[in-house]
């Protein structure tokens, strides 16, 4: 028996539930609702609607596979959220999804969604590949087709016909400047496309930036196994997160919002030094634990960060090297944050595996490796502990140490074949690199990498 609007009533009595009215207006249509999302920003609206606010329903929309989709919609958009920490577990059903669509087969559902009156935010969780940017950064049109840009100029051409406001587009992934990042990538979409709706989205549309912050393991099997024993009924949506959540959100809303920031969201008027925190020290941790962790034999975060090799290189990624290349906000205390940071990573209940951070890695390392690397080699200072982290990366994707999950794995291993352990870097890195050309490697940084890839491989 799954978990539904029917079997909520049979689910014992400390699992938390919706109080409110759930058939109220769709204000939100989320591309890419997956388990982050269910944890974090979806979290955060339900949490409004129990403060009584209305017509912030969500209905998500899937861009690639009807998987969200059979998890959701038999359960009437119901899922259980489940915080994990030292304490035990902490449960409780989130209702503020309405449903899930499909790009695909559902195109006119999607695009009267985002039309209707009634919607004021669309938002973004489609992982740094889902933007379809070139090499380059400007946006690769082929891919884009099989993104959300139609879909969105669809529903942006019935709102401009229909004289409806200006919608938030806003961008949750883990990108630098993802808002501004965002704006410059429809603006060269909607460039060779009617101008009319490329006015409309210029003047009327707004992308603010976002920092957004939860971890969120993959649900395995054995999770929704064990969830099914405690609540006597099978979700199949079922979500596993640590308590720790933050989001930080320009202020830049094109219409209305729900009260996020009254639930523990921080609005702003700048988002950069949060967001650069994040990607180069959280988010670049995790990618030197991934690859070097996974040499080393681990397979959760928490078994590498009790490594103590582990340990100090990401104590000093994050303090030596990333740290000082970042201009803190009002407040923000980096060497904390680095602290409160190895505390996560060490939560041994959260079983988040390094082979879901290694996954994507040439849509992370730029921002999570390599601007830091940039400033530092600029001001003449030494970045070991990220390039370790780099030589692991080269090693994982030359693609005989195991499965590469990256859109660009034939890619990176073809560049491999041709460069060869002396020019890899500069190939993958440098000038006209095949992931990113925002850092030109000096000699000592060649000479490095060089060494390590000579030792490791
Ligand atoms: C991780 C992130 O998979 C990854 O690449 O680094 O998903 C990370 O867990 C989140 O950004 C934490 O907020």
């Amino acid at each position: 028996m799954r978990l539904s609007r029917e079997t909520l009533d049979r689910l014992p009595e400390a699992v938390a539930r919706p109080n409110y009215e759930r058939d109220q207006p769709i204000g939100i249509v989320h591309f890419g609702l997956g388990a982050f999302t269910r944890a974090h920003q979806t979290w955060y609206t339900d949490r409004c609607l129990h403060n009584g606010e209305r017509g912030w329903m969500v209905s998500g929309v899937s861009l690639r596979s009807a998987s969200v989709a059979h998890q959701l919609n038999p359960q009437d958009g119901l899922y259980t959220l489940v915080e994990r920490s030292a304490h035990g577990e902490k449960r409780q059903v989130i209702g503020a999804v309405r449903d899930v669509l499909v790009a695909g087969a559902d195109d006119d559902a999607i695009a009267a969604r985002i039309a209707s009156p009634d919607c004021h935010i669309v938002s973004f969780t489609v992982t740094e590949k889902g933007y379809c940017r070139a090499s380059d950064g400007t946006l690769d049109r082929d891919l884009a087709r099989q993104g959300f840009y139609p879909l969105l100029e669809k529903a942006l051409a019935a709102r401009q016909a229909a004289d409806l406001p200006g919608l938030t587009l806003l961008s949750c992934d883990n990108l630098s400047g993802n808002g501004t990042v965002l704006r410059a990538l429809l603006d060269q979409w909607f460039a060779q496309r009617d101008p009319g709706v490329a006015g409309y989205f210029a003047d009327r549309c707004t992308t603010p930036s976002s920092m957004v912050d939860r971890i969120v393991p993959a649900t395995t099997g054995a999770d929704l196994d064990a969830l099914e024993q405690t609540l006597g009924v099978r979700d199949e949506g079922a979500v596993f997160t640590e308590a720790f959540s933050q989001w930080v959100i320009e202020d830049r809303f094109a219409d209305a919002r729900p009260g996020w920031d009254i639930q523990g969201a921080t609005i702003v008027a700048d988002v950069e030094p949060y967001e650069t925190a994040k990607l180069r020290m959280l988010n670049g941790a995790h990618s030197l634990l991934a690859y070097a962790g996974l040499d080393r034999g681990h397979e959760f975060v928490h078994q590498a960060i009790a490594d103590p090799v582990l340990l100090d290189l990401v104590r000093a990624l994050m303090r030596d090297e990333a740290a000082p290349t970042i201009r803190a906000g009002e407040g923000q205390d980096l060497d904390a944050y680095a602290d409160s940071l190895i505390a996560r990573f060490a939560n041994p209940t959260l079983n988040h595996r390094l082979d879901q951070i290694a996954m994507d890695g040439s849509q992370k390392v730029a921002q999570r490796w390599l601007d830091t690397l940039a400033i530092r080699q600029q001001r003449g200072a030494a970045s070991p502990a990220i390039l370790t982290g780099l030589a692991h990366w080269l090693l994982h994707v030359r693609g005989d140490r195991r499965r590469v999950d990256d859109p660009m794995g034939q890619a990176l291993q073809a560049l491999w074949q041709q460069a060869g352990k002396d020019g890899v870097v500069d190939a993958m890195c440098g000038p006209g690199g095949l992931i990113a050309s925002r850092w030109t490697p000096d000699q000592s940084a060649r000479d490095f990498i060089g060494a390590r890839l000579n030792t490791n491989s």
